[in-house]
């Protein structure tokens, strides 16, 4: 998509019809002259005003409701942007979309256009315009709380301070490089330079350590249930999704697909995941079962190991890159303590409540202990790693120019994070998933 930022645009950018209200968004160089037309004047800056909505010709009312205007370049876009609040009827919205295109010379938006002006107008960066859609997408607690975070800036925030610290670092080396090139005394670069350098080195690395914890709010926490055929693993994942997403029986080898529920538990994602039973199968279609459950566990944060009351002992440690947690299943049918360590109950609900509580503190762990946490992507782990790297090299170089140079290209590596460098293929993908009227 290419922004034409001479187009004045518009969207409904409030919910789906029909609605209490419903809110109109206006931004373009046509939108004082836009509003003068339907509403008869541009009311004063950020004043909410009632007034009637007009056809331009006639002076025919289409609705009555409140209109308010913010002037560019401090608006939302940068640009001249106002907000028509209507009733949401349809036929209310359809007849002022309609002539705000028809008479007016406005065009429809669209999906992100809005958050697109904003960007090209230097209003927001490319981290808080993914803090912005993560917002939107969110439906957690946690998730909530890390885009609000990168949205308000909170990654630029840390992003600018080490930018400019570095092209004071890289000014510094230039002087000295200037100053040798004058003759006699050869330049050298002041006290603590270096020092200067390992502290944003430190200070990258703090935020890269909090990547996981971003990732698993953002994406979710992947649980993957695992054991024996017949341990109850879709009798569990059915308790905990609280719906018969799974299909149980007594055969065991059931299970074939990996079968995904997201749930929140304590304002955190987590994305369970029932899969075949783990067993020696010359069944093809078993075997591929099987293949699927272990990529999936490979990939899990967390395995929940289940072995029912007569099963060997199950070690899955080395199946994946997460923590294992080993449960006995079907305690209810054991007496007194026949298993040995933890067990569970999906069907009695016995062990549940421990199994939960031990889950809502593993989503707690790490989430928001220090500091907020602002990284999440993968993006942001690629271009914090490169800018470090370029930093240590620049450390480890002896050649002032050589040095300089690795400072440029952290320098750049943090431009290419908040779009400053190279943003069109990120912002395509991004506002993709944007709605209509964002
Ligand atoms: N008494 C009792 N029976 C259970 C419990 N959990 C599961 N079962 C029974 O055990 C049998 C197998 O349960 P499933 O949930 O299908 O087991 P699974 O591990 O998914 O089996 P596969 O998909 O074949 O690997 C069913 O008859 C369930 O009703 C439990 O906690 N207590
Ligand atoms: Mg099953």
């Amino acid at each position: 998509m290419e922004p034409n930022l001479q187009d004045t645009i518009i969207a409904l950018s409030s919910g789906r019809l029909p609605s209490g209200v419903g809110v109109i968004r206006i931004s373009g160089p046509r939108c004082r002259q836009t509003l003068k037309s339907l509403i008869g004047d541009v009311p004063g800056e950020r004043r909410l005003v009632l007034r009637d909505f007009c056809t331009p010709d006639g002076g025919v009312v289409i609705d009555r409701g409140l209109a308010v205007f913010f002037p560019g370049p401090k608006s939302f876009t940068g640009l001249d942007c106002a907000e028509l609040h209507c009733h949401g009827g349809k036929a209310v919205v359809a007849r002022l979309l309609g002539v705000l295109v028809e008479n007016l010379g406005c065009r429809l938006a669209e999906a992100g256009e809005f958050t697109r002006q904003a960007f090209e107008n230097g209003r927001l960066d490319l981290t808080e315009v993914e803090g912005l859609g993560d917002l939107l997408a969110a439906e957690t607690e946690n998730q909530r709380v890390l885009a609000l975070t990168r949205s308000l800036g909170g990654m630029s925030a840390r992003l600018g301070e080490w930018r400019e610290e570095i092209v004071v670092l890289q000014a510094e080396i230039e002087a000295c490089l200037d100053f040798s090139d004058e003759g006699d005394v050869p330049g050298a670069l002041g006290a603590g330079f270096d020092r200067r350098i390992r502290e944003i080195d430190e200070q990258i690395e703090a935020v890269i350590s909090q990547w996981q914890h971003g990732r698993m709010v953002r994406e979710g926490i992947r649980v993957t249930i695992a054991g024996a055929p017949n341990a109850g693993k879709s009798t569990l994942l059915n308790h905990i999704a609280n719906s018969e997403v799974a299909i149980v029986s007594e055969v065991a080898g059931t299970t074939r697909d990996v079968l995904e529920v997201p749930v929140d538990l304590d304002g955190q994602l987590f994305l369970f995941a029932d899969t075949a039973g783990l067993r020696n199968s010359a069944d093809p279609v078993e075997i591929e079962g099987m293949r699927r459950a272990r990529g999936r566990m490979a990939q899990s944060d967390l395995v929940i190991a289940l072995r029912g009351p007569g099963d060997q002992k199950l070690d899955l440690s080395e199946d994946t890159m997460g923590v294992v947690w080993t449960y006995t299943s079907k305690i209810d049918v054991l007496r007194g303590d026949a298993w040995a360590g933890d067990g569970l109950s999906a069907v009695s609900g016995e062990g549940m409540a421990g199994l939960f509580g031990r889950l809502s503190e593993f989503g707690r762990a790490g989430v928001g202990v220090s500091e907020p946490i602002i990284v999440a992507r993968e993006r942001d782990k690629h271009w914090l790693k490169s800018a470090q790297s370029a930093l240590r090299l620049s450390l480890g170089e002896p050649a002032l120019e050589l040095r300089a140079e690795s400072l440029r290209r952290a320098a750049l590596a943090i431009g290419r994070l908040t779009g400053q460098i190279d943003a069109e293929e990120v912002l395509d993908q991004l506002f993709s998933h944007f709605c209509i009227g964002k």
